[in-house]
């Protein structure tokens, strides 16, 4: 008859040497040592064989809840070395580049993207908030929901980038960041004070004034008893916020088939400050972008009632009011990435 086998004294050691593994390589051959096929843990199952009935069932036991605490030490031990070892690992591989690159050299937000920020910013001071919305669009956030129903002449003031994707003419880049206003509107109900920025498209061929691809911000205002007053002041208290003291606006007749009455806006002229130059065609004023009265069929698109509610809308292009700001005479200059260009703003 075999002695039998002293679980306890067994794992004591081991226990210490699992916990004192300084690696995983350590690890594994320390698991092949103490919990493998030869080793101490196994000879004392072996030698169970020996054992009388009764005392092999309590020697059992204890020698399996012996290996059950060797084996969560060793799986809690290879957790913190792999942690660790993975840390480290990833601490040599890691590649700082803005070290390669001067201090002075590590280049600014381009030009409309800081136009975007303060205009935001602007607006945030006047107590609106910022929306967004997708450059996708279905034709209905587009056109539809905004009252241009389909063949609608006013679509051709677009021209529109289509996608291939579900029935023709279904999908398209949004031409407009009005879209967004449906969205906001589907989304939330009144009062509404938002603006969305955002970059649109059109099948514009690049000239001076023109790019396919440009952004704009939109505007809208939901609530009760809005008026044209309050649009023609609000765009007012706007431009001064924007430009400086003695920067007005003035709204001129227009036609958008999503505002009723609809206006073009326009700003004194940043260069002569309203004295009338060449820019400004010698009227003192430089136009920045459309607005009007919310129409109330878009109003009923989004389940609002127009006998409760009124509003009015916004939106303008922000690649051309950098130009007026900073007196660029050529739109493409914002996109050609001309370091000599970027470096000036
Ligand atoms: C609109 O896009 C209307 N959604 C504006 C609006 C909003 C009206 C809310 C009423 C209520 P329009 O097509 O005029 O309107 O464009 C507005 C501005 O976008 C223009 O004044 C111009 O500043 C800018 N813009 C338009 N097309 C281009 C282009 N190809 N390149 C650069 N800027 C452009």
């Amino acid at each position: 008859m075999s002695a039998r086998p002293d679980p306890e004294a067994l794992v004591a050691g081991a226990l210490d040497r699992v916990a004192a593994a300084d690696g995983t390589e350590e690890l594994r051959m320390l698991e092949a040592e103490l919990a493998g096929k030869r080793s101490p843990l196994a000879a004392a199952k072996a030698a169970l064989a020996g054992l009388e009935a009764g005392e092999r069932r309590a020697a059992g036991m204890a020698l399996n809840d012996a290996r059950r605490r060797l084996e969560e030490a060793m799986e809690s031990r290879r957790r913190e070395l792999e942690s660790s070892e993975r840390q480290a690992r990833l601490a040599t591989e890691r590649l700082d580049l803005t070290e390669a690159v001067p201090a002075r050299r590590r280049g600014h937000l381009h030009l409309v993207t800081q136009a975007r920020d303060r205009l935001e910013d602007t607006f945030i001071g006047m107590g609106y908030t910022v929306a967004e919305g997708p450059e996708a669009e279905t034709d209905w956030y587009n056109f539809e929901a905004l009252n241009f129903p389909a063949g609608h002449p006013a679509r051709a003031m677009y021209d529109t980038f289509y996608l291939e994707w579900g029935p023709p003419e279904s999908t398209l880049l949004r031409t407009h960041t009005s879209p967004v206003q449906v969205r906001v509107m589907e989304r939330s109900e009144p009062p509404i004070y938002v603006v969305v920025p955002g970059r649109c498209y059109r099948v514009d061929t690049p000239d001076a004034s023109h790019l396919p691809v440009f952004h704009q911000i939109e505007g809208l205002v939901v609530d009760r008893g809005i008026t044209f007053g309050a649009l023609a002041g609000t765009l007012d208290a706007f431009t001064e916020a924007y430009f400086g003291p003695g920067f007005r606006s003035r709204l001129r007749p227009s036609y958008f088939p999503f505002t009723e009455p609809s206006a073009e806006f326009d700003i004194t002229c940043v260069f002569c400050k309203g004295e009338g130059c060449r820019t400004c065609a010698r009227t003192g004023w430089l136009e920045l972008g459309g607005c009007g009265m919310v129409h109330p069929n878009v109003f009923r698109a989004v389940g609002y009632d127009p006998e409760v509610w009124s509003g009015f809308a916004f939106g303008f292009g922000i690649d051309r009011l950098v130009m007026m700001r900073h007196g660029i005479d050529d739109i493409r200059e914002l996109i050609t990435n001309d370091v000599r260009f970027l470096r000036q703003f």
